[in-house]
């Protein structure tokens, strides 16, 4: 079986991909794991919509029923956003939920496997998982940051969530020969918030920029991933003191609960989503969708750059 064959891709995603036209991939673990209902659906049904008003078309990647799905119908979409016991599949179990016919969420890291398979470049997504805080005990550090040190897709996000470690996140992709660019600004941002404090190791203020960087990386063979992170749009953005009071008030929470390994991440967003009283959703959906733009437009300068 070719990898081609295990993957089944929507007519208006197959038809892009075979003439070259510019394709945005998309996770689904921020719709089954990352948001509440109904507020998940109509996050990804706008992303999608947006990522077609800026001239590329959407792939929403997700495992259903064992098939890898390449693009799903807007159905699809609603139901796997009401699905109460979807897998949240990454790098270590992608084969897995297809093998054992189960419904799954890919996560960046699969994602990016995903959308490599299917010859995508971009992928738009809120935020990626990385080192969480007290990593030197827990060794807890998300499996995104190694595929994207192996694998060769952009992906554009608002920064790591100010849950991890930002600063030792930076310091594992750099170790990876990530490049990590903030997008118009100095500073990687934080998530909900647009400065993390901390210096990005690259900046580029273009699409057109970003798209000249991938193709120079392409010349010189063997690349892995590539980080853009976006900040959040001024008028959306939680402030960073702010937030990290309800960052401690939630990994308060997790330790007292005893949360570990793949939950922690789902359990600290709904946490902090109660203690905001909702507030955090909308930063979170405002973010996604300015992400969704810029990765467009950089598809979009990618496709016109290879022709
Ligand atoms: N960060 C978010 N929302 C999310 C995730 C991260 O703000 O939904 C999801 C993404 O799918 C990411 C995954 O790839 O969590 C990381 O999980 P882990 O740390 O278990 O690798
Ligand atoms: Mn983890």
């Amino acid at each position: 079986m070719s990898p081609k064959m295990l993957a089944v891709h929507t007519p208006e995603v197959a038809e892009a991909l075979e003439n070259g036209k510019p394709v945005v991939a998309l996770e689904s673990t921020i719709i089954t794991h990352g948001m509440p209902w109904p507020g998940n659906r109509d996050m990804a049904l706008k992303v999608e919509a947006t990522i077609r008003e800026a001239g590329a078309v959407p792939a929403t990647i997700a495992v259903l029923n064992g098939t890898l799905r390449i693009g799903l119908s807007e159905a699809e979409v609603t139901e796997l956003a009401q699905t109460q016991d979807a897998m949240k599949v990454s790098r270590a179990d992608l084969a897995f939920a297809i093998a054992q016919g189960r419904t799954g969420a890919t996560t960046v890291a699969a994602t990016m496997m995903a959308a490599q398979m299917a010859g995508i470049s971009v992928f738009a997504t809120g935020g990626i998982g990385g080192v969480h805080r007290g990593a030197e005990e827990s060794f807890d550090i998300s499996a995104d940051l190694d595929e994207l040190g192996r694998t060769p897709v952009i992906v554009v996000c608002a920064g790591a969530k100010a849950i991890l470690d930002i600063e030792k996140t930076l310091e594992v992709l750099e170790t990876k020969g990530v490049p990590v660019v903030a997008y118009g600004q100095d500073h990687v941002p934080a998530f909900w918030s647009r400065d993390s404090g901390l210096k990005a190791p690259l900046r580029l203020d273009t699409p057109r920029d970003i798209a000249r960087f991938e193709l120079t990386r392409r010349l010189m063979g063997g690349h892995g991933g590539m980080l853009i992170t976006n900040p959040v749009p001024t008028g959306n953005e939680i402030p960073r003191e702010r937030m990290e009071e309800h960052i401690t008030e939630a990994l308060m929470a997790a330790e007292k609960d005893n949360i570990s390994g793949k939950e922690v991440t789902p359990y600290l967003l709904d946490k902090i989503f109660h203690i905001t009283g909702g507030v955090s959703l909308e930063t979170n959906i405002a973010l996604v969708l300015n992400n969704a733009r810029v990765a467009a437009a950089i598809a979009v300068e990618l496709s016109d750059t290879a022709r």
